[in-house]
């Protein structure tokens, strides 16, 4: 098993979607006990911290469909800095959030190291809006379009200008929610989607195999797993904004990351979406820290 420098930071950041609570999610996860956990198994941890969030949302806002745009870009902005400092010295960067729009700043640091990073983008939903295509304007629906190069310009120049992923080296898994500008979205770019539909018929180790292999065969000089607690079904995870029926279970979800961990090719992650308001006993945030527990290696025996 990997030893590895872990370096935690916290993105308190709930201006990326429309249900408040969520910038409570890295308090919450480190409450369930993450660091500890990590510790356990064996390898260095380090708390980073926060990033700075603006407590108080701008006012004078030019009329987009794009919610705290302004705030976004901001902690995005400087989340993409930490991360980039992280990874310069040599440590694994777990990220805390925070809706998903925090994925913006984090892909963003990572390209400083990575020049062709493979994502993971474990969640309910394909979050490949643009303002054009989005129908709530939550820039969380939009991370994965942004990376890809697609969305306001301030977004998409986050850390350095342009597109920080390759469609071709993502990999979604988990997807049940998808708005029409996501699916010729997805059609038009060829994508590797593994919908409810593959994880029912061919079952998680099958996905999680071609998954692994899909991102080997891309020679990827990285894997960030970028994983929505709404990925799984809302009967494990009821602390999120958007649940939807039918997901991920706990079982599937834990070999998913154990099989992560014996591929040995994650080299970044961040757990998103956790909101302790919508939570039931920090229950969202207990799953979270025990899906971190087996994607560092913990084993049963
Ligand atoms: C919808 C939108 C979304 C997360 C919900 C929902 C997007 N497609 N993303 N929860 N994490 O508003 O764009
Ligand atoms: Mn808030
Ligand atoms: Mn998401
Ligand atoms: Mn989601």
């Amino acid at each position: 098993m990997r030893k590895l420098d872990i370096s935690v930071i916290g993105v308190p950041l709930d201006y990326g979607q429309s249900r408040r609570g969520v910038d409570m999610g890295p308090s919450a996860i480190r409450y369930a006990g993450a660091i500890k956990r990590l510790e356990a198994i064996g390898h260095t941890l380090k708390d980073e911290g926060d990033v700075q969030v603006s407590a108080v949302e701008h006012k004078d806002r030019e009329a987009t469909n794009l919610k705290n745009l302004e705030e976004v870009v901001q902690a995005t902005s400087e989340l993409a800095n930490r991360v980039a400092e992280v990874v310069e010295k040599g440590n694994f960067p777990l990220v805390l959030g925070g809706d998903h729009s925090i994925a913006i700043g984090t892909i963003a640091g990572l390209s400083s190291k990575y020049k062709n990073l493979g994502v993971i983008w474990y969640d309910a939903h394909v979050d490949m809006n643009t303002a054009e295509t989005s129908p709530s304007g939550n820039i969380h629906g939009m991370p994965l379009a942004v990376l890809m190069g697609r969305g306001h310009e301030r977004l998409v120049n986050i850390y350095k200008d342009g597109q920080k992923v390759k469609p071709e080296n993502i990999v979604i898994i988990g997807a049940r929610s998808v708005d029409p500008g996501e699916r010729i979205l997805i059609k038009d770019l060829g994508m590797k989607v593994f919908t409810m539909h593959e994880i029912d018929r061919d079952g998680m180790t099958s996905v999680m195999k071609e998954a692994i292999a899909y991102l080997q065969s891309k020679n990827v000089d990285g894997v960030h797993l970028s994983l929505d607690l709404d990925g799984l079904d809302p009967l494990y995870t009821p602390g999120v904004g958007t649940p939807v029926p039918g997901g991920i279970s706990y079982r599937e979800s834990h070999l998913a990351m154990e099989m992560l961990e014996d591929s040995g090719m994650i080299t970044s992650a961040e757990f998103v979406e956790v909101n302790p308001i919508l939570d039931e006993k920090n229950k969202t945030a207990d799953v979270a820290v025990g899906l971190m527990g087996s994607l560092f290696g913990e084993k049963l025996l």
